[in-house]
Order: structure tokens, then C-alpha cells, then sequence
């Protein structure tokens, strides 16, 4: 069997496509930049100059906690439930009773 290396067989579809008039699909060009190099693009990261801080989506308030370990992902102040396991914004160490909200 041969191989075809990619870029023939792009050349080929892209022949194609002039062959049967369509026109050549526009794709944006959005160049990926990763400052920090987390993973995350710039247009995605909470801080791309900071690599403990990872993307929006999964870190709304972007305070380092993530959705789902948060205990109000658009308050900042709030912080992990971790440590504030009933998240009334007084840590487990100085709360009476953690469990109750
Ligand atoms: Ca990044
Ligand atoms: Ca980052
Ligand atoms: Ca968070
Ligand atoms: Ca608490």
C-alpha cells in the first residue's frame, strides 16, 4: 500500500474543491499564544503570566479554586470547600460548627 503524505492529499482536496467551484473555506487566523505555558491560551487563561492560574471556564472568579471545589465561583472572597466545608466564609480552623451552612 503507499502512503500519501498529508500535504498531497490537502493539494488534492483543495483541487477539488476549485474543481467543482467552491470557494476555499475561510478560517480565521488566531495565532496561539501561551505566555505561561499552562495549557491554556491567552484568550482563555485567567492570568497568562501566571501558570497557577488556569482557564476561565473552569475557574470563574479566577482565585485559584475550581467550579466545582469552590464554594461561590463569582466570589472571590468565598473561598474552596476544602476549607470552608459549609463556605459561611469562616475558614474550618476558626469555625464552631464547619458543617452547618
Ligand atoms: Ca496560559
Ligand atoms: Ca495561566
Ligand atoms: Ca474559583
Ligand atoms: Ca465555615
Amino acid at each position: 500500500m503507499q502512503v500519501r503524505p498529508l500535504f498531497a492529499l490537502a493539494d488534492s482536496l483543495a483541487g477539488l474543491m476549485l474543481i467543482s467551484g467552491c470557494p476555499e473555506p475561510e478560517i480565521p487566523f488566531t495565532p496561539f499564544v501561551d505566555s505561561d505555558r499552562d495549557g491554556v491560551p491567552e484568550q482563555r487563561d485567567c492570568d497568562d503570566e501566571d501558570a497557577s492560574l488556569g482557564a476561565v471556564a473552569e475557574d470563574a472568579d479566577c482565585e485559584g479554586f475550581l467550579t466545582e471545589a469552590d464554594c461561590d465561583d463569582e466570589d472571590s472572597t468565598l473561598l474552596a470547600t476544602a476549607g470552608d466545608a459549609d463556605c459561611d466564609g469562616v475558614l474550618f480552623a476558626d469555625d464552631c460548627d464547619d458543617s452547618a451552612p
